[in-house]
């Protein structure tokens, strides 16, 4: 009989390989992807993203988890896509122009991922039009920035008014890193800021709703 609540219990202590053979067999037993992937792994990942918003797990539990969540993934992703199940929604992602800091950057995108949302990471260094060439592509989407330098912080404001030059009505954006406010936000006409990867998710989908 699958076990989802094992898959979930797996993921939460960063077990792959585990999380990887109960994906396996619930797949074989004939389980809905949509279900694994719900029930199981963002189940698993959204309460290690609770955790790490208060404190009771840090960086390195939630990498292992996301290391462990690939290992289900891997598994997953053909079997969701030959069913037709769509993503949550599209997000591009990147850390802006002049700044190198990616480790807040991955954690984001490991939680929209575990939240269930396709991620494209434009990697660091990114100048606003890396972030409007990515969002061309995708259409509805959000496109999420991360800046961890007071210096970096204005590269923000380009890329919001790149993205609105670009005329790109679908698009949302949302910005986080250590010195970023929800007044910055504000200010350059942000339309999310999330203070952490785990409330990044839950922007990011009220932002795509
Ligand atoms: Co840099 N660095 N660094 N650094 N570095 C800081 C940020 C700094 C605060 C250190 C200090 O002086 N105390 C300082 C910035 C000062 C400022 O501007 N206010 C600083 C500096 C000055 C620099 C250099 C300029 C140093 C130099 O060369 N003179 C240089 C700049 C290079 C560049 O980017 N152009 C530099 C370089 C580096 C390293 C390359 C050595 C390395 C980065 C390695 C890497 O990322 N691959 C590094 C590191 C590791 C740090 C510290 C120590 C740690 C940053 C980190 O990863 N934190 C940092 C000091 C510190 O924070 N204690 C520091 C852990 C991570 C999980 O947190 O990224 O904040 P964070 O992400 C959080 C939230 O901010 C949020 O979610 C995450 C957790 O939930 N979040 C988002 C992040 N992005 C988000 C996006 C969202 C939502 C939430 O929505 C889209």
């Amino acid at each position: 009989m699958a076990d989802l609540n094992g898959i979930s219990e797996a993921l939460q202590k960063g077990d792959r390989d585990t999380v990887a053979k109960l994906v396996q067999a619930a797949v074989n037993e004939g389980l809905s992807p949509k279900k694994i992937l719900d029930e199981g792994l963002i189940a698993g990942m959204s309460i290690i993203g609770k955790k790490f918003k208060n404190n009771e797990v840090y960086v390195p539990e939630v990498l292992i988890a996301a290391r462990a969540m690939h290992g289900g993934m891997n598994i997953l992703e053909p079997v969701l896509a030959k069913a037709g199940v769509k993503p949550l929604g599209q997000v591009v992602l990147g850390t802006v122009k002049g700044d190198l800091h990616d480790i807040g950057k991955n954690l984001v995108a490991m939680m929209l991922k575990g939240a269930g949302f396709q991620v494209t990471d434009i990697g660091t260094d990114a100048p606003a039009q890396k972030f409007v060439d990515a969002a061309k592509t995708k259409g509805k989407c959000v496109v999420a920035m991360s800046a961890l330098l007071t210096t970096t912080m204005p590269q923000m404001a380009e890329v919001v008014k790149a993205i609105k030059a670009a005329g790109l009505k679908d698009v949302k954006t949302l910005i986080g890193g250590a010195p970023v406010t929800q007044s910055y936000a504000d200010e350059i006409g942000a339309d999310g800021y999330a203070p952490d990867a785990a409330s990044a998710a839950d922007v990011a989908k009220a932002l795509i709703a």
